[in-house]
């Protein structure tokens, strides 16, 4: 028997605020409504015992190293890899509430004390990126953009540590740089998010569209270089 085509693998990226679960649910919602195999996982997997130790540190201000938490969300991501693997094989497409994207930019943003012994000073992007490399690539990532002003006027930021205008606002220079990188610009979709809710969901369903046709140009997963 032939085996299925496998499923594509959408990543949805966004500054916080941006709406991407209210998107990533609609979307789940319209590939079931057409008969099209899909799930969601969202990251950081706050289920898993990796992901009780990072939930457990976004929500309090204690002191930890800033490396040593970047790869505890590296690791939640690469303890899921088996399977997103067996489920694209499957024919399962998924939809990734953030991924490498958000894991790089997120603990670069970061201004912590510099430690007393070196390295000093931020984290650089390509130390962030180096542990996911290898991680399943995504056919498509689609990025939410949205001003600062319109993030913070859908009702200000959470509680939690990151969720600061000005950390925000570093999130956002790096989400751009990245977006640059050559490794793989060409996946990046971007859809401005600023729009009501069904706007958003029509121009993100159109990069969803665009992943699926790629996969399918793809019979294997990539992996993030
Ligand atoms: P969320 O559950 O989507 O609200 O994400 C929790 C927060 O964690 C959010 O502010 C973004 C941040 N974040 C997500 N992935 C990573 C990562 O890999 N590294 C770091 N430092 N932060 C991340």
């Amino acid at each position: 028997m032939a085996s299925p085509t496998r499923g594509a693998l959408i990543a949805i990226e966004g500054l916080d605020r941006a709406g991407k679960s209210t998107q990533c649910s609609l979307l789940l919602d319209r590939l079931r409504a057409e008969n099209h195999p899909a799930t969601l996982q969202k990251f950081p997997d706050r289920t898993t015992p990796i992901g009780q130790m990072i939930n457990t540190y976004l929500q309090s201000s204690t002191a930890l190293d800033d490396r040593a938490i970047h790869l505890l969300f590296s690791a939640n991501r690469w303890e899921a890899r088996d399977s997103l693997l067996e489920t694209l094989a499957s024919g399962t497409t998924i939809l990734l509430d953030r991924y490498i994207y958000s894991g790089i930019v997120f603990s670069a943003a970061k201004q912590s004390h510099p430690s007393p012994s070196p390295p000093h000073g931020p984290l650089s992007t390509s130390w962030c990126r180096s542990p996911d490399v290898g991680l399943p690539r995504p056919d498509i990532v689609i990025f939410l953009d949205i001003s600062q002003d319109a993030a913070a006027a859908r009702g200000g930021y959470g509680q939690e540590r990151y969720e600061k205008a000005e950390m925000q606002a570093r999130v956002r220079a790096l989400f751009e740089e990245m977006r640059a990188d050559e490794r793989d610009k060409e996946d990046w979709w971007v859809v401005d998010a600023g729009g009501d809710v069904e706007e958003v969901a029509d121009a993100v369903w159109a990069g969803v569209q665009e992943g699926i046709r790629r996969a399918k140009q793809r019979p294997a997963v990539r992996a993030i270089e």
